[in-house]
Formats: C-alpha cells, structure tokens, sequence
C-alpha cells in the first residue's frame, strides 16, 4: 500500500507524462486526463487488484477497469506504464502511425491492459456491466471498475446500463463519475445539464458515494464504501478541476482536446514535480 504522500507523487509524474505526451502528439485529451489523475492513481496503485504479470482480457480471477472516457488515453497509458503493463519509454509514441498506443484506446496491437477499445462515449460502462453480470455467473467475486466523464453521463447508453446494472443486483460494479464540469464544447450545465447527478443515480437504484477526487484520503474512502455488496452497483461521483495541477488549463474547456506547443509544455512542465523519472 502506498502513503497519500506517495500517492501524490505518483499523479505529478502521471501528469507530467500526460503533458509531454499530448504537447509531442500535437494533439489529445489533457484537461480530462489531468482531472482523473488522481482517481485512476489510486485506483491502480492501492484499490485494484491486478497484476501485469498475470493480466489477460478476459479478467477472470482478478478486478478490471474500463476506460469509458476513451478519450483519457494519456492518462490510461501513463497509469499503466507506470504500473508496470508495458515500458514506460513506449509513452513517447502517442498518436504516432503503427503505435499501440493510438488517440483512443485499441485492443488491435494487444496493449496491456486494456480489455476494450473506447472512445464511443457511453460504452465503456455498458461492457462493465456485462463483465460484472459474467463475473456473477462465473461465481467471480472480483471488482470491475469503470471511468465515465461528467459529460459523457448526457449519453443515453449511460442510462440503460443504469436500468441494467441495478436490475441485475451488480454490487460487484464501480462507477465513477469525473465531475470536473466541463465537456467538449463547454461548462456541462450550459450544454445539457445533469442537474442533481446524485439523486439521479440513487433514483436509478444504485448506491450514490460522493468524493474529492484530489483528496486522496477522501478518494480512498470512497473506494471503501464501494466495496460493500448489498445487492446494489455503486456509483462515485468525484468532484474535480478540469486540467487540475496545470494553471492555464484549470477549470475550462479549452484544454479538453488540444495539445500545448513545446512553450506552454514547459510552462505547465514547470507546475508539476518529476518524481519517477521522464521517459
Ligand atoms: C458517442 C459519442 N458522442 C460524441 C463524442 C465526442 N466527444 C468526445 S469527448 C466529448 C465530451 C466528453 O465530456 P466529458 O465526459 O466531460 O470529458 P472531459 O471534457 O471531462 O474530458 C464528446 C462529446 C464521442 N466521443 N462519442
């Protein structure tokens, strides 16, 4: 287990990938990336259960995540290098032609780690599910964890697979929510509003946990909570910043989808700590 000092270290180094991963694609998804940096840190360094020696698709015998916000690519990349999935030097080829590691999530080229192609926003929850309902059938009592964006919670599969998962009692699911507040083409309130996100989840019969997602003791409460099987799925909904821990891209929709050239790099370069060592 890590310390939340550690931890913290870990996200800097996550971001700091993230930046100089999209700045030399000249192109990607930094300002989501950066607000689900300490979610996905948490997750994969002290919650999961998962192990890249042992890793396959299929999940069987071991925890699983979704990246339903396929578009957070920088960021699932630099947490599963960092976790140990595949080399770390292999974050420089973002984006690049004949890479495994392309703008969205592909299963094609076998990257570790990665049980599904996403990008589609809405989907990636929806096969969580399904893998949770096939855990249950396989008597599996492992966890499978999905990441939506606040923005893509408008798309209306995410609201069949809330049907679906409560219906068929999936305590074994873990939905979390990166309500940073914002989406591609601006503030989420502005563009369909999710109005009280909460009571409609609990309205959909699942258990509501609600959480600081750059509070890493808070972040870690809430997967506790999750943890409990009362014949319910769980959904977290933490509340972050947009492009979090680099100031030009907090709290707008600016940075959602668009690289920083090499000087704003090192400016945002310059706010984040190297703790693991760059690629
Ligand atoms: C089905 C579908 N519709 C539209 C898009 C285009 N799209 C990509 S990201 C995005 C906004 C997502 O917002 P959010 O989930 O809040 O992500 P964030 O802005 O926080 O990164 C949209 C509409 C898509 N990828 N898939």
């Amino acid at each position: 287990m890590k310390t939340n000092r550690e931890l913290a270290a870990i996200a800097s180094q996550l971001r700091r990938d993230i930046v100089r991963m999209v700045s030399a694609a000249g192109s990607g998804h930094p300002g989501g990336s950066l607000s689900s940096a300490d979610i996905l840190t948490a997750l994969y360094f002290n919650v999961m259960e998962h192990s890249p020696a042992t890793w396959t698709r299929s999940a069987a015998g071991q925890d699983a995540f979704f990246l339903s916000a396929g578009h957070l690519a920088p960021l699932y990349y630099a947490v599963l290098a960092r976790a140990g999935y595949f080399p770390v030097s292999e974050l420089g080829t973002l984006r690049r032609f004949g890479s495994r590691l392309q703008g969205h999530p592909s299963v094609t080229d076998g990257l570790p780690g990665v049980h599904r192609a996403s990008g589609s926003l809405g989907q990636g929850l929806a096969a969580a599910a399904g893998l949770a309902l096939g855990k249950k059938m396989d008597g599996d009592s492992h966890t499978v964890y999905a990441l939506c964006g606040d923005g893509e919670s408008e798309e209306g599969e995410i609201w069949e697979t809330a049907l679906f998962a409560a219906h068929h009692g999936l305590d074994n699911l873990v939905g979390m929510t990166d309500v940073n507040h914002q989406q591609i083409d601006g503030r989420v309130e502005d563009v369909a509003g999710l109005e009280n996100l909460s009571e409609k989840w609990l309205a959909f019969g699942w258990d509501v946990i609600c959480a600081d997602g750059h509070d890493f003791a808070s972040i870690l409460d809430a997967f506790k909570l999750a943890g409990k099987r009362d014949g319910k799925p769980k959904m977290i909904l933490f509340e972050t910043v947009m492009g979090k821990g680099v100031d030009f891209m907090e709290g707008t929709h600016e940075w959602h989808g668009k690289a920083p050239n090499a000087e704003l790099a090192a400016r945002a370069l310059a706010q984040l700590d190297e703790t693991l060592g760059d690629y």
